[in-house]
Protein backbone atom coordinates (compact mmCIF):
# COMPACT_ATOMS: atom_id res chain seq x y z
CA UNK A 1 0.00 0.00 0.00
CA UNK A 2 2.55 2.59 1.18
CA UNK A 3 4.56 1.71 -2.55
CA UNK A 4 0.97 2.43 -4.29
CA UNK A 5 0.67 5.77 -2.31
CA UNK A 6 4.36 6.54 -2.88
CA UNK A 7 4.30 5.44 -7.05
CA UNK A 8 0.57 7.40 -6.82
CA UNK A 9 2.45 10.36 -5.65
CA UNK A 10 5.04 10.80 -8.13
CA UNK A 11 2.56 10.33 -10.94
CA UNK A 12 0.55 13.14 -9.72
CA UNK A 13 3.58 15.13 -9.21
CA UNK A 14 4.66 14.62 -12.89
CA UNK A 15 1.10 15.19 -13.65
CA UNK A 16 1.27 18.73 -12.58
CA UNK A 17 4.44 19.65 -13.75
CA UNK A 18 3.67 19.03 -17.14
CA UNK A 19 -0.46 20.36 -16.90
CA UNK A 20 -1.09 22.34 -19.73
CA UNK A 21 -4.04 25.12 -19.11
CA UNK A 22 -7.07 25.95 -21.20
CA UNK A 23 -8.33 29.99 -20.94
CA UNK A 24 -10.87 31.59 -23.00
CA UNK A 25 -10.97 35.38 -23.40
CA UNK A 26 -14.17 37.02 -24.97
CA UNK A 27 -14.78 39.83 -27.39
CA UNK A 28 -18.09 41.96 -25.80
CA UNK A 29 -18.98 45.01 -26.57
CA UNK A 30 -16.26 45.45 -29.16
CA UNK A 31 -13.58 44.70 -26.36
CA UNK A 32 -11.51 41.96 -25.21
CA UNK A 33 -12.70 40.24 -22.22
CA UNK A 34 -8.79 41.11 -20.51
CA UNK A 35 -6.09 43.82 -22.04
CA UNK A 36 -3.31 41.30 -20.79
CA UNK A 37 -2.87 37.54 -19.39
CA UNK A 38 -0.19 35.43 -18.38
CA UNK A 39 -0.21 32.40 -19.86
CA UNK A 40 2.87 29.58 -20.16
CA UNK A 41 3.87 27.75 -22.89
CA UNK A 42 1.62 24.85 -24.36
CA UNK A 43 -1.37 26.56 -23.11
CA UNK A 44 -4.30 27.57 -24.81
CA UNK A 45 -6.27 30.31 -24.86
CA UNK A 46 -10.20 29.86 -26.52
CA UNK A 47 -11.40 32.92 -28.47
CA UNK A 48 -15.12 33.46 -27.73
CA UNK A 49 -17.02 36.11 -30.01
CA UNK A 50 -19.65 37.10 -27.37
CA UNK A 51 -21.38 40.08 -29.47
CA UNK A 52 -24.13 39.88 -31.80
CA UNK A 53 -21.86 40.63 -34.89
CA UNK A 54 -18.91 39.05 -36.13
CA UNK A 55 -15.41 39.59 -34.62
CA UNK A 56 -11.84 38.38 -35.83
CA UNK A 57 -8.89 37.40 -34.31
CA UNK A 58 -5.20 37.81 -35.45
CA UNK A 59 -1.48 38.60 -34.46
CA UNK A 60 1.48 40.14 -36.86
CA UNK A 61 3.99 39.14 -33.34
CA UNK A 62 6.83 37.69 -34.11
CA UNK A 63 6.57 35.57 -31.11
CA UNK A 64 3.44 33.94 -32.67
CA UNK A 65 1.82 34.94 -36.15
CA UNK A 66 -1.88 33.11 -37.13
CA UNK A 67 -5.39 35.13 -38.68
CA UNK A 68 -8.59 33.02 -37.20
CA UNK A 69 -10.41 34.57 -39.50
CA UNK A 70 -13.55 36.31 -38.82
CA UNK A 71 -16.38 34.34 -36.93
CA UNK A 72 -20.08 34.83 -35.51
CA UNK A 73 -21.51 35.06 -31.84
CA UNK A 74 -21.02 32.22 -29.77
CA UNK A 75 -18.41 30.57 -31.87
CA UNK A 76 -15.08 29.71 -30.36
CA UNK A 77 -11.39 29.08 -31.69
CA UNK A 78 -8.71 27.88 -29.85
CA UNK A 79 -4.94 29.29 -30.01
CA UNK A 80 -1.89 26.77 -28.38
CA UNK A 81 1.01 29.41 -27.28
CA UNK A 82 4.05 27.37 -28.38
CA UNK A 83 6.70 30.28 -27.86
CA UNK A 84 8.00 32.33 -25.00
CA UNK A 85 7.60 35.86 -25.62
CA UNK A 86 4.74 38.42 -25.57
CA UNK A 87 2.05 38.13 -28.70
CA UNK A 88 0.33 41.03 -29.46
CA UNK A 89 -3.86 40.18 -30.41
CA UNK A 90 -6.13 42.21 -32.44
CA UNK A 91 -9.58 42.09 -34.43
CA UNK A 92 -9.24 43.65 -38.19
CA UNK A 93 -12.61 44.17 -37.72
CA UNK A 94 -12.21 46.98 -34.62
CA UNK A 95 -9.31 48.13 -34.97
CA UNK A 96 -9.35 49.70 -31.32
CA UNK A 97 -9.32 45.71 -30.15
CA UNK A 98 -6.24 45.05 -28.47
CA UNK A 99 -5.02 41.94 -26.14
CA UNK A 100 -1.25 41.15 -25.28
CA UNK A 101 -0.44 37.54 -24.14
CA UNK A 102 2.51 37.00 -21.99
CA UNK A 103 3.74 33.32 -22.87
CA UNK A 104 6.11 32.48 -20.22
CA UNK A 105 8.38 29.42 -20.69
CU1 LIG B 1 -13.98 42.90 -33.41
Amino acid sequence: MKIFILTFGIWLSIQTVNATEEFVVSQKDKAFSVETISINVGDTIYFLNADPFFHNIFSLSDTQFFDLGSYPKDESRPVVFTTPGLVQIECAIHSQMMLTVEVKE
